[in-house]
């Protein structure tokens, strides 16, 4: 980000960017999360207690909830969460019947099946195309409301947690620019969204080898790496290079599976998507943090989007 950008944003949502300044020292992060934990305390453990005595509820009951945590806070990632297909396909049909944006763009919408018209009119591959308003799915609502979903989201951010946003997108087999590339994560990057947050990730479509995996480095939320002068501090993207270079080979882990299977990942690790070979991916994201800078949300009103 540029230093006039820096400042429009200092000046239209000063929360979020003095967070962006600050939350990039580890000392901050954990000072701000033990305050808001404090402060919360009684709130926190009735909430604890809200999501326990539903468990029977969720749809990750039998996933052993202390080593999930426990692997989360090791290694930024933890793994085993599988949705029924009932759960896969209500989403999947969400996607097959509402518009999706190129480039989140409000105002290029068109039906993922229409792709090859949408990249004619538009002059140039669609890398990236993501749904609005998915809270009107009553799938991905129920999703977001589950007892394990909130009990893990309470544990790992260490207080009441706040659900800032789902996001569900394509991610599609081109020759996407550079520019693309880097502006919807297909570099490496970590992600400074807030003093302390996470991401659930959930497969919708079969993610093979090659075909657009999500990629994370294990361990690497406590060793960010320090490559250049100031990479302790600094927020870059980072060559594949500089990553396989660092970091051992087997703690890269390219992140496979059937439509349906999930994880959770704090993204202060090193990661990126990837774009596939042949087959797209539908990925849906929901997130959860200490506070809400109403950046991730994926609601837009209706009549701001328009199709292509
Ligand atoms: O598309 C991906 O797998 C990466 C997305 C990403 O960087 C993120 O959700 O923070
Ligand atoms: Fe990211």
């Amino acid at each position: 980000m540029n230093f006039s950008n820096v400042l429009k944003t200092l000046k239209e949502n000063p929360g979020y960017a003095t967070m962006r300044g600050i939350a990039r020292f580890p000392l901050v992060r954990s000072v701000v999360t033990s305050t808001r934990g404090a402060l919360s305390y009684r709130a926190f453990q009735r909430f604890l207690k809200e999501c326990e005595d539903a468990m029977a509820n969720s749809v990750f009951k039998d996933v052993d909830r202390p080593k999930f945590i426990k692997d989360l806070e090791r290694d930024g990632v933890a793994f085993g969460l599988v949705l029924p297909q009932s759960v896969v396909s209500e989403i999947r049909e969400f996607a097959d019947n509402s518009p999706a944006y190129a480039d989140r763009d409000p105002k290029k919408g068109f039906y993922y099946h229409d792709r090859g018209s949408a990249e004619a009119a538009i002059g140039k591959p669609i890398l990236v195309a993501q749904y609005f308003n998915g809270l009107t799915c009553r799938a991905i609502r129920d999703l977001i409301s589950d007892p394990f979903l909130r009990w893990v989201a309470a544990v790992y951010l260490r207080s009441v947690p706040t659900f800032v946003g789902c996001n569900l997108w394509w991610t599609s087999p081109v020759h996407a620019s550079d520019e693309d590339r880097n502006k919807h994560a297909h570099l490496y990057h970590r992600d400074v969204d807030d003093y302390r947050f996470f991401k659930f990730f959930f497969y919708i479509t079969d993610v093979k080898d090659g075909e657009g995996a999500h990629i994370c480095v294990r361990g690497s939320i406590a060793n960010p790496p320090k490559i250049k002068p100031g990479d302790r501090w600094n927020i870059r993207r980072y060559t594949d290079q500089e990553i396989t270079n660092y970091y051992p080979e087997q703690d890269i882990l390219e992140i496979t599976g059937k439509a349906g299977v999930g994880f959770a990942e704090d993204t202060l690790c090193i990661h990126k998507g990837s774009t596939p070979k042949t087959e797209p991916r539908l990925l849906l994201q929901v997130q959860f943090a200490l506070f809400n800078y109403g950046i991730m949300e994926d609601g837009h009103d209706p009549s701001a989007l328009s199709m292509m």
